[in-house]
């Protein structure tokens, strides 16, 4: 059996962001149309009037302060609310190919590697623009990289999964490295007129190269062990998919956009998540006090600050949790993995840290690193 690494990551930041205050100002100037034009079945009870959304709700409900989107114009016009991206004809490359590209080349650069270096590529996300080909084959053309590439979706958990994927073929001898990358694009799956989830999510795309640990010879991450578990839960849904032409329903249906029970899963996911990690601390025979850095699922602020003194049985100090969700949002699969690229450069030889995702299935995944 071999060792795997992680000697590499990048992030492609989108450049449109979006405030709270922006999204606000464009959900009520929604709401407050949609209640003047069903003013009459309101007030017969037929229609639901929408409530205004407000800035320091999602502040303090989440910690999210902006996010980032591949298109602003769209989500913040009040007779649109969702992104503008023009269909590309099939000789461009795909949006989601095009984003990994962009986080790949930052990976392989920070790793001082090429495409030649490369085996494989996953492409772990929690939506996939086109059902095949497969965009990680597209993305493996794009950098002309030899051997294979393929989809996974664990939906905010596809980027650890990836990660023990492209692990296990490395211990294995199967291939000598691969790029595990998460292009997010929630903007296009988000239902930006519901007020309950308008705000939670943002785009980005990360990277990150697992290799062969032998013979490196700058700074990376040992990966000490992996673990994955779901659990079925239809608290966060999606039903849009390729039979929803054949029930007959094209229409813009809510339920063809992300859906959670936002309150059941800040409940349920946090036992989770928090068992999960002590489990496979256990198993790798680390302690809390062993552990230099968390870096967590980028959802919600408060659930975050639980999950980290539960597995610490202390508050986190400054630093040991990074949070990067006021900025970015809660980028699905991408979001440990951001935390990650931005807060790792600082641990020294020896240190120990858990990058851990979680989300629907629902899902969870643990990476424990190990800075050599
Ligand atoms: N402005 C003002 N008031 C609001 C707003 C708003 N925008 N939204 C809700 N309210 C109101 C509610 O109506 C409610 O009012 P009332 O008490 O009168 O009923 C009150 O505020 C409280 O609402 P909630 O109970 O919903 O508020 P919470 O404190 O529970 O916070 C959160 C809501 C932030 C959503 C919180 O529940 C949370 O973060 N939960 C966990 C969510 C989570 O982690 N989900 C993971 C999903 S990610 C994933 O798995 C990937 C899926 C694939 C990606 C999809 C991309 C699109």
């Amino acid at each position: 059996m071999y060792s795997a690494a992680i000697t590499g990551t990048g992030v492609f930041t989108p450049q449109h962001t979006i405030s709270n205050d922006e999204l606000v100002d464009a959900f009520n100037a929604y709401a407050e149309r949609f209640n003047a034009e069903h003013a009459e079945a309101i007030a017969a009870g037929e229609v639901e009037a929408k409530p205004q959304s407000s800035s320091d709700f999602i502040l303090a409900a989440s910690g999210i302060e902006r996010r980032y989107v591949l298109d602003k114009s769209g989500v913040l016009d009040p007779d649109r609310m969702f992104p503008r991206l023009p269909a590309r004809a099939d000789e461009e490359p795909s949006y989601m190919a095009e984003m990994a590209v962009d986080a790949s080349l930052q990976a392989l650069s920070q790793a001082g590697r090429s495409a030649d270096d490369v085996d494989a590529v996953i492409c772990a996300a929690s939506n996939h623009e086109r059902a095949y080909p497969a965009i990680a084959v597209e993305i493996q053309n794009l950098l002309e990289i030899n051997g294979f590439g393929f989809d996974m979706n664990v939906a905010c958990s596809s980027a650890t999964f990836g990660i023990q994927t492209a692990t296990d073929m490395i211990r294995a001898g199967s291939i000598r490295s691969a790029l595990v990358v998460c292009p997010e694009i929630c903007s296009a799956h988000l239902e930006w007129r519901d007020r309950d989830c308008h705000f939670i999510f943002g785009d980005v795309a990360t990277a990150v190269l697992v290799e062969r640990d032998e013979g490196l010879e700058r700074p990376h991450f040992k990966i000490r062990s992996t673990r994955l578990a779901t659990d079925f839960s239809n608290n966060i849904r999606n039903n849009d998919g390729f039979l929803r032409r054949t029930h007959d329903q094209m229409e813009d249906r809510r339920d063809m956009q992300f859906m959670q029970n936002g309150r059941k899963v800040f409940k349920e996911v946090l036992p989770l998540v928090s068992q999960h990690i002590a489990g496979h601390m256990a198993d790798d025979g680390i302690s809390a006090d062993d552990l230099k850095r968390l870096w967590l699922h980028q959802a919600n602020k408060s659930m975050n600050d639980y999950i980290g003194k539960k597995v610490l049985g202390r508050a986190p100090e400054d630093g040991e949790q990074p949070n990067i969700l006021q900025d970015y949002a809660n980028t699905s699969s991408a979001g440990s993995i951001i935390a990650f690229a931005k807060y790792s450069d600082d641990l020294g030889a020896g240190d120990i840290g858990l990058i851990c995702s979680f989300g629907a299935g629902y899902s969870v995944g643990s990476v424990i690193v190990e800075r050599a």
